[in-house]
């Protein structure tokens, strides 16, 4: 059994701190010497990838049920109990389970959440609030859903469920569409939004070539919410068709405040630093509790359920998926606090929007599953400045992208068929920025891998999943096409008939399926 360290803690903070594993010195060297061998680059096909089968979904723990006769005591010791007896039978399962997939890839136990009182912060938003959004990166919406968190907040809790494509810029329009029809279709009862708190670069056609690095680099060093989707968030909620008595939402009118989102205040003060270094600071106040909650971390002895005046909307998912700034972007302003450092958002709050509807920040947190490890770094589920060993990160992403040409390499030998390891990619780019070690004044390899994590990370560096069918068949593109012909065939309708005059420039001429995407963007 692996065994599991908390990370330095400062005092006040252990509470909440999640723990990291520690590796030892020899699987270092390991994974070191073996990111040195020539990597073998996988075909696209490897970036596509659809919804984890039921047989390898690994339960999340809940809260356990309570009786009237317990103690406070007794309960908050069953619940520790119960947790416990989680914690020991996953690792009963899995703990030992290494697995080569049949696409080839090293599938093991994810670094998940081992604190119980994070945990405790999930139940109680779901259990306060009335439709839960839950917010996954667009790069592996697959990885950041839960099925299990769906199932169980669908048909335990019944709940309404949005999930909120997040982070939609650093992805093609293309990818976006695919992975909403792909996720139509396996969850049909889902409703989706797509948000991003920024603009999408509109060049940004085609997110499989090598030219992303290039351009997101300028992102400007402060932003305002100039968000895109704020929009579509609240009018899913609204479709959601949520009826809680006592309870009427004007939905229209909040949703008439987002009509033109470029023109959401931007002033000074809504402005978020990006910051470059990692902010760990502990920054989760309790500030936003309001008094109902102030308990409401105890353990409670009877069922906790929304609030009666107010329609609570309450953010999950994964750390690092974007819903505080989700939540900064619908107020237009800076009310809670936001980081690229997983795990930032420690305590849950709650925001008023308007005067019956609030949004309940919450602590991101992981859910165990089977998967390669690199992936979860690389999916910013896990803090940069923890990782050990970045060089099998490094490795994974070659294999995937073309990350020499991403960075414009030269190859160290001058030689244009040069066979790349994850090692020389990193020594170079050392060289190229040159990151030289204090001592010896060699090229600083270990600083250029954890770079480019960072880069990978922020999106700059793009490893974006594709649903199943992406690459290898139309499917998506007839999709669009289809939806397209049906859009106009609806406005002909509605069209004044003997409006004649101006014959229709694509008739007769066959649409290229491929580049329908480019074609709408050109239009
Ligand atoms: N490109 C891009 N980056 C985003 C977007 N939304 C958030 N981010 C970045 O993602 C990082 C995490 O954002 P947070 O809002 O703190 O994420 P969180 O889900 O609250 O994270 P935890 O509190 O750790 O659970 C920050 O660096 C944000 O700037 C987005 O729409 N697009
Ligand atoms: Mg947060």
């Amino acid at each position: 059994m692996k065994q599991f360290v908390p990370a330095q803690t400062s005092a006040g903070t252990s509470r909440l701190r999640s723990v990291f594993e520690k590796l030892s010195t020899e699987v270092v060297e390991r994974a070191r010497l073996a990111s040195m061998k020539p990597l073998q680059r996988l075909p696209q096909t490897a970036l596509e990838v659809g919804i984890t089968s039921d047989d390898k979904l690994i339960d999340f723990p809940k809260r356990p049920k309570w009786n009237y006769g317990m103690t406070k005591e007794q309960l908050e010791q069953n619940e520790k109990d119960e947790f416990e007896k989680w914690l020991n039978d996953i690792y009963e399962r899995y703990g030992d389970h290494v697995q080569e997939t049949s696409d080839g890839e090293q599938e093991e136990l994810s670094w998940f959440e081992h604190n119980l009182e994070v945990w405790r912060q999930l139940w109680r938003v779901l259990e306060i609030s009335d439709i839960i959004l839950i917010i996954v990166d667009i790069r592996h919406p697959v990885l950041h859903l839960p099925t299990t968190l769906y199932r169980y907040v669908t048909e335990e809790l019944g709940r309404k469920v949005v999930c909120v494509f997040n982070k939609i810029d650093l992805v093609a329009e293309k990818t976006v569409y695919a992975w909403r029809k792909y996720f139509e279709e396996v969850y049909p009862e889902l409703h989706i939004a797509t948000f991003s708190c920024f603009p999408r670069d509109e060049n940004l056609i085609d997110d499989t070539s090598t030219y992303v690095l290039k351009t997101r680099l300028k992102r400007p060093r402060k932003r305002g919410y100039r968000a895109t989707g704020v929009r579509d968030v609240l009018i899913a909620c609204k479709d959601v068709h949520l009826d809680k008595q006592g309870v009427t939402v004007d939905w229209n009118t909040l949703i008439k405040n987002y009509d033109d989102e470029s023109e959401l205040p931007v002033d000074g003060t809504h402005l978020e630093d990006i910051n470059d270094s990692d902010d760990d600071s502990e920054t989760g106040s309790m500030d936003g509790l309001d008094d109902e909650f102030s308990g409401i971390l105890n353990v409670t002895d009877h069922e906790v359920t929304p609030h009666k005046d107010y329609v609570t909307i309450g953010l999950v998912g994964h750390p690092n998926v974007g819903k505080s700034s989700l939540i900064n972007s619908i107020m237009g302003r800076t009310v809670v606090s936001a980081s690229r450092t997983p795990g930032h958002t420690k305590h849950f709050q709650t925001i008023h929007l308007t005067g019956n509807v609030r949004l309940c920040d919450s602590p991101g947190l992981v859910f165990p599953s089977l998967l390669p490890k690199p992936l979860q770094i690389l999916s910013g589920m896990y803090p940069i400045a923890q990782v050990q060993e970045p060089y099998s990160t490094i490795q994974y992403l070659a294999e995937r992208i073309p990350l020499e040409k991403i960075l414009r390499l030269s190859p160290p030998d001058g030689d244009k068929n040069h066979s790349w390891s994850a090692w020389d990619i990193c020594e170079e780019f050392a060289k190229d920025r040159g990151f030289y070690t204090a001592k010896a004044a060699r090229p600083d390899v270990y600083r250029a891998a954890n770079t480019l994590l960072r880069l990978s990370n922020d999106g700059r560096i793009l490893l974006s999943f594709k649903p199943p069918g992406f690459f290898t068949t139309t499917k998506y593109e007839l999709m669009k096409l289809r939806e397209i012909e049906a859009q106009e065939n609806e406005e002909d309708e509605t069209e004044d008939e003997s409006s004649d005059d101006e014959s229709e420039e694509d008739d007769g001429a066959p649409v290229k399926i491929t580049n329908i995407f480019e074609a709408l963007e050109n239009a």
